[in-house]
């Protein structure tokens, strides 16, 4: 058998939908077929074809792939293939999805600034409160004459980014945005799913009540004057300690244009949506309408203000360029567009020339969905976009036809937080799906959750706490920290790419690993920020593509 092939039967740990597409992926044996067995009575009850061998080059890899999509009775199942050692577990069930989707959300509650975790809600992750915010300290780059520099403010609640303590605008952006639009598009779903939160029980729906804990921080970090802060983070990254015995002055830091217009994008969709919970939530649509008209207001005055990381600080920088930011106004203008059904804000939306899978530096495509669902938009605008979407998506399947394992993912595709980006991959087919639909897309996105949940070259399912060979040691403070064995479930980590930026500290921990294969370039180790960090913009992609499979 071939030395550069799959280490074994690769596939979704975590299950698979009867209506799903589904395959697995196995190594290069000379047998041609392969086999489902019924787990309790040891029948047969499938014999497939594997495929021709074919290289997937970002894991310098050749493999087969055994695709029994056309086997759709619920039940346990061991997939087998003759010449490869272990057969898989295979688990094909109605509401499969359910419980990894809950866990998702409830990662959220865990990683919750301002709050003591109750064991009742948190179990063995129960912990104190910790980073109040209500005394931060304006920093001098933010300082106007109503603010000067070292005033006190309060900014309490948010999530924690990451693995860090600190908490950032732009990321909170897409975050929010993509839990949001997880909630618009699946009503009945999320009235139904309950995520034992202190606020369940109460009349909104759970994941709602995670997304404002995080709305009514992101309502404290605007200034008097409409412009966001960009972070409220301390000056540096914290020691490895649990939240509560890690505090350290923090600051909000600077203003910029793209957490402004991000913010404009997010509070003009969080508004559309609290109308319809006009009881619940008297006064706050009209509250998040105010708030991203002065958003709007505020970049216009400042269209090209981008971070720069002041003197002394070292925590993270979601930095946009100048010249980069035509996708934010993109995404504020369509959102600030259906808000108020005004077209002088389609005056700042120009259409780009290249459409990339939304990422919190990339939010172009967002804007396209937006329009092209929004029935107000003029006609030729949205047929051009609709177009565009198609051929972008178009140009995905065919990576996912090159691919040995069947995933549309490609050369820049693994970068810092690979995973994240996959999953929303995913998430813009499943998009581009209800405007243009195409079985293919549907088929690309169910192959992006499997490798998330197992079929990939590392043979890990990247969600800790879901698949027989989850994530252990994720780059994330409460969990290496918390003396608890597992880590905090629902969380997804970076995943693979070559960068290798922990070299210094993977090797300082003994646990160095080979950043030449992309698809392979991935430590399951604490050390690893680089490739086992979490962070809440990753999780939200999974979210909502969850979501999409629990309807
Ligand atoms: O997700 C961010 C990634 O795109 C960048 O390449 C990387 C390095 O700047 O930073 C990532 O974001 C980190 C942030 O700066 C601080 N909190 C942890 C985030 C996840 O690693």
């Amino acid at each position: 058998i071939d030395k550069n092939t799959a280490v074994g039967i690769l596939a979704n740990q975590v299950g698979f939908l009867p209506t799903q597409f589904k395959a697995a992926v196995v190594p290069n044996v000379a047998t041609k077929e392969f086999k489902l067995t019924d787990s309790s009575s040891g029948k047969i009850v499938y014999n497939g074809v594997l495929s021709e061998p074919k290289v997937w080059t970002e894991a310098q890899e050749t493999v087969k792939i055994a695709d029994f999509s056309g086997f759709n009775y619920p039940g346990e199942y061991q997939l087998t293939v003759d010449g490869v050692n272990a057969p898989f577990d295979v688990s094909i069930q109605a509401n499969i999805y359910q419980d990894a989707l809950a866990g998702a959300i409830k990662s959220y509650y865990f990683n919750r600034n301002s709050l003591a975790l109750e064991e009742r809600h948190a179990g063995v992750f129960e912990r104190p409160a910790s980073h109040p915010d209500t005394i931060v300290y304006v920093e001098a780059a933010a300082a106007t004459q109503e603010r000067p520099e070292g005033t006190i403010i309060s900014s309490p609640k948010g999530w924690f980014d990451a693995g860090d303590y600190g908490k950032y605008i732009v990321n909170s952006n897409i975050t929010t945005y993509t839990l949001l639009r997880a909630l618009e598009n699946n009503p009945e779903l999320f009235a139904q799913l309950e995520l034992n939160i202190p606020e369940s029980g109460d009349a909104l729906p759970d994941l709602l009540n995670e997304i404002l804990w995080n709305l009514d921080w992101m309502e404290t970090m605007q200034d008097t004057d409409g412009g966001l802060y960009h972070k409220l983070t301390a000056k540096r990254f914290e020691d490895l300690a649990m939240p509560h015995e890690e505090y350290k002055p923090r600051f909000v830091v600077q203003k910029t244009t793209a957490a402004t217009l991000g913010f404009a994008a997010v509070f003009a969709r969080a508004s559309r949506i609290a109308a319809n919970y006009s009881q619940q939530l008297p006064g706050r649509a009209k509250r998040y309408e105010q708030a991203a008209l002065k958003a709007w207001a505020w970049a216009k005055q400042n269209p090209k203000t981008t971070y720069v990381q002041p003197e002394g600080f070292q925590t993270g920088m979601y930095g946009s360029k100048p010249e980069n930011l035509n996708d934010e106004w993109a995404w504020a203008a369509a959102e600030m567009f259906q808000l108020t059904g005004k077209k002088k804000y389609l005056k700042s939306f120009e259409q780009p020339e290249k459409v990339r899978a939304p990422e919190w530096g990339g939010v172009e495509l967002l804007a396209l969905i937006s329009l092209a669902e929004n029935p107000k938009t003029p006609k030729k605008l949205k047929l051009s976009i609709s177009e565009q979407l198609k051929t972008t998506a178009d140009a995905w399947i065919a990576q996912t036809q090159q691919s040995g394992y069947g995933v549309p993912l490609f050369g820049a595709d693994f970068r810092w937080g690979s995973n994240g980006f996959a999953a929303n991959k995913a998430m813009a087919l499943f998009d581009i799906n209800r405007i243009s639909p195409n079985p293919d897309y549907i088929k690309s996105a169910h192959a992006l959750i499997d490798y998330l949940f197992g079929r990939n070259p590392n043979n890990v399912s990247y969600l800790t706490g879901y698949g027989e060979r989850a994530v252990k040691a994720p780059h994330h403070r409460i969990s290496a920290a918390d003396g608890v064995e597992a880590p905090v479930p629902g969380m997804l980590v970076g995943g693979p790419h070559s960068g290798y930026q922990d070299q210094a500290e993977c090797e300082r921990y003994n646990a160095p690993y080979d950043p030449s294969i992309p698809a392979k370039a991935y430590k399951d180790h604490w050390c690893s920020y680089a490739t086992n960090e979490i962070a809440i913009n990753w999780n939200a992609g999974l979210v909502y593509i969850l979501a999409e499979m629990s309807r």
